[in-house]
């Protein structure tokens, strides 16, 4: 591995006269040209060993810390750092904007409308260029002294991925709660479904992959939720060849965790998708388990206005209705589409085209089901044909017109 020579370039364009004119810069540039310093900065891009992808939400007070413990145990490697923002309050983007003006080798991309930590971790990996990759968190409980011994494990062949595992021998979960642990435990256990058994943590998302065995399987990668190396392990054709290293997992630095109860309903639409994705998409599967409950919010409000008399049949229905497509609506954006949740003013013109799309499929139900049943048809399959119609055209329109579209 050829060492670069970042310092003498790094230290060049200070020398310079900070007052130098246009024209005393396209002389300059050209006498570095002669004397071979552009090809040089060219050949540092070209070199690069390792890219560090690192996903952030609100993070702000771990981004310089981590970029100076990488830069003291990456001494010697040529490295780049990519963090993928999801536009953190806490204006974690611009704090790596300022690193990036005093280090080239970092950058951040900041997605707008979008959460999500393994799509963000894609899009990174996908905007670098190393033929080797890290993904890594940002709030230091990875142990970046574990990055050159897996690029070391990658660079004598043979091996796909590098993982940081907490439960080989010698890896810690560090300061776990009982209850914290035993959901890992779980977690784990269920993603043997999709995943190796040999593989013990896969849950970790602490990894480092050759960037053609990533490359091999993104097309097939569902990218939802948090936990990335389970999709990996789960995506493509050829199985991955990977080794555990154990580290020990640390407490957070600053800030705060993002994982909440969201994070189980994430974790299931994964394991769904990569069981059933190819005929079902698990966005579809997450819309009709709402849809059910739909079902039963309308039964309940139907029951309550109709039964003691308050309200005729008729009316009952239309308000039953209305109720459970504001439910369905509000569920599924915090659930369906919790990668692209609708807020503020988008929030009401997304309630309103929801209820507009949900009422062309109310008609489409009725009517389908009126249509097979006046053909001979059972009532029961009648009625549950004018569901799945029904279902899928506002599962389509919905998605494309409520929250396919950015406007706004
Ligand atoms: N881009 C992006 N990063 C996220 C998101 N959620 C979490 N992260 C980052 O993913 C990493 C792991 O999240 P963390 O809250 O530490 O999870 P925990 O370690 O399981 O408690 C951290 O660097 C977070 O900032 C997200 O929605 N988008
Ligand atoms: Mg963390």
């Amino acid at each position: 591995m050829t060492p670069l020579p970042t310092a003498d370039l790094a230290s060049t364009p200070t020398d310079w006269p900070a007052t130098a004119t246009m024209a005393d810069t396209a002389s300059i540039s050209a006498v570095a040209g002669t004397i071979g310093l552009a090809a040089d900065a060219d050949r540092a891009v070209l070199a690069r060993e390792l890219s560090i992808v690192v996903p952030t939400f609100n993070e702000s007070a771990n981004v310089a810390e981590l970029t100076r413990r990488l830069g003291e145990t990456l001494r010697g490697i040529a490295w780049e750092l990519v963090f993928v923002d999801d536009d953190s309050p806490d204006r974690t983007a611009e704090a790596v904007r300022r690193l990036s003006q005093q280090d080239a080798r970092v950058r951040v991309i900041q997605r707008i409308g979008r959460r999500g930590l393994s799509s963000a971790c894609v899009e990174g990996v996908l905007a670098t260029s190393a033929p080797f990759v890290a993904v890594m968190d940002a709030d230091l409980q990875h142990d970046e002294r574990l990055l050159p011994a897996m690029l070391q494990a990658l660079g004598k062949g043979g091996l796909d991925i590098a993982i940081g595992s907490r439960y080989v021998d010698g890896g810690q979960i560090g300061e776990w709660d009982e209850q914290r642990a035993l959901i890992s435990r779980l977690a784990t256990r269920v993603s043997h479904a999709v995943v190796p058994a040999a593989l013990k943590d896969p849950m970790s998302g602490f990894f480092m992959i050759r960037r053609e065995a990533f490359m091999d399987r993104v097309h097939s990668l569902s990218a939802l939720g948090f936990k990335i190396l389970v999709d990996l392990f789960a995506s493509g054709t050829q199985p991955l060849r990977f080794v555990e290293l154990p580290y020990e997992f640390r407490a957070r630095h600053a800030g705060q965790s993002k994982l909440d109860s969201h994070v189980a309903w994430d974790y299931g639409m994964l394991l769904i998708d990569k069981l059933i994705g190819r005929w079902i998409p698990a966005r579809f599967v997450s819309f009709g388990l709402i849809g059910s409950a739909g079902v039963i919010v309308h039964m309940a409000v139907l029951a309550a206005l109709f039964k003691p008399g308050l309200v005729s049949f008729q009316l009952g229905q239309a308000l039953a209705a209305a109720v459970a497509m504001v439910f369905n609506f509000f569920v599924n954006n915090l659930l369906t589409y919790r990668d692209q949740r609708l807020r503020g003013a988008r929030l009401l013109r997304g309630l309103a085209s929801f209820m507009l799309v949900c009422s062309v499929g109310a008609v489409a139900n009725v009517g389908v089901a009126q249509f097979l049943f006046s053909h001979e048809q059972g009532w029961v399959p009648a009625a549950l044909i004018g569901i799945v119609v029904a279902a899928v055209w506002n599962f389509a329109t919905s998605s494309f017109y409520t929250w396919g579209r950015r406007s706004g």
